[in-house]
């Protein structure tokens, strides 16, 4: 387990090892009821391990894993959360800053599915912008299975989540999970700062004035206006020439640029 970050400034605070190199460093929390599975979740993905045993967290704890997502090598620093009710009031103080969020439930337990809402709503109030995955956890219990997959599909569709059953014991989909959640904050990052791009392009200064003309140019410029007026005077107002009766161009059918 790696040393607490600073809880004001979760992000930035997170000092990189060594030679460590990476694009991007996300901030991810972890919720949902005790029991479901969130910190097998969370050692599977990091350490390739498992404990029947499983002790409840207490507070919180921090682990991170590097992943390769859209060629892309980023951090996830995961702030895993204690489901326990009595931990409940203090969980929100740790979704500052957290560009992802996974609610897990577990697959054989009705009433952490049912609990997903909840979770959204503590979310949605104090880090309504970070992206969220659900995970059904304990996918390898198939004969206890208490959610089918279609229920929880149906959910995930209405209130526009990912959802991804996973197994922290057998293995199954743990990376895949996260390299979602990565992949679709990756997404929303390039939609962001294309926006950004294109707003400030939009809106970018005026380009500097131009240059104050010398003397001679000022004069260049009032004998060209001259000889323009003398030329104009020879034309009607179509700007055909009195002249020559030259027809004028109609715009565009000389090929050119039309604005
Ligand atoms: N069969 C099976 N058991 C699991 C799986 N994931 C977790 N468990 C077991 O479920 C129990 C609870 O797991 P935890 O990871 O401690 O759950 P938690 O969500 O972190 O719980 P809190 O820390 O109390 O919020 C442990 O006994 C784990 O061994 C899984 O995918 N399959
Ligand atoms: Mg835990």
């Amino acid at each position: 387990m790696s040393s607490i970050p600073d809880l004001k400034s979760p992000v930035s605070s997170f000092v990189p090892l060594e030679n460590e190199r990476y694009d991007y460093l996300f901030k991810v929390v972890v919720v949902g009821d005790s029991g479901v599975g969130k910190t097998s979740l969370i050692q599977q993905l990091c350490f390739e391990r498992f404990a029947n045993d499983q002790k409840s967290t207490i507070g919180v704890e921090f682990n991170s894993k590097s992943l390769l997502v859209d060629s892309k090598q980023v951090k996830i620093q995961l702030w895993d959360t204690a489901g326990q009710e009595r931990f409940r009031s203090v969980a929100p103080s740790y979704y500052r800053g957290s560009l992802g969020a996974v609610i897990t439930y577990d697959t054989t337990y009705a009433k952490s599915f049912e609990q997903i809402q909840f979770w959204l709503n503590s979310l949605n109030q104090h880090c309504p912008t970070a992206k969220i995955l659900v995970i059904g956890n304990k996918s390898d219990l198939v004969d206890l299975r208490a959610v089918p997959i279609e229920v929880a599909r149906e959910f995930a569709e209405q209130e526009d989540l990912v959802l991804v059953e996973a197994s922290a014991k057998d293995l199954s989909s743990v990376e895949f999970a996260f390299n979602k959640l990565v992949s679709v904050i990756l997404a929303d990052r390039n939609a962001t700062s294309l926006a950004q791009e294109t707003y400030s392009n939009a809106h970018s200064p005026p380009p500097p004035a131009a240059e104050k003309p010398s003397l001679s140019n000022v004069i260049k410029l009032k004998i060209d206006e001259r000889k323009a007026k003398k030329r104009n005077s020879k034309l009607d107002q179509w700007g055909i020439s009195k002249k020559v009766g030259r027809q004028p161009q109609k715009m565009g059918s000389h090929g050119g640029n039309c604005c």
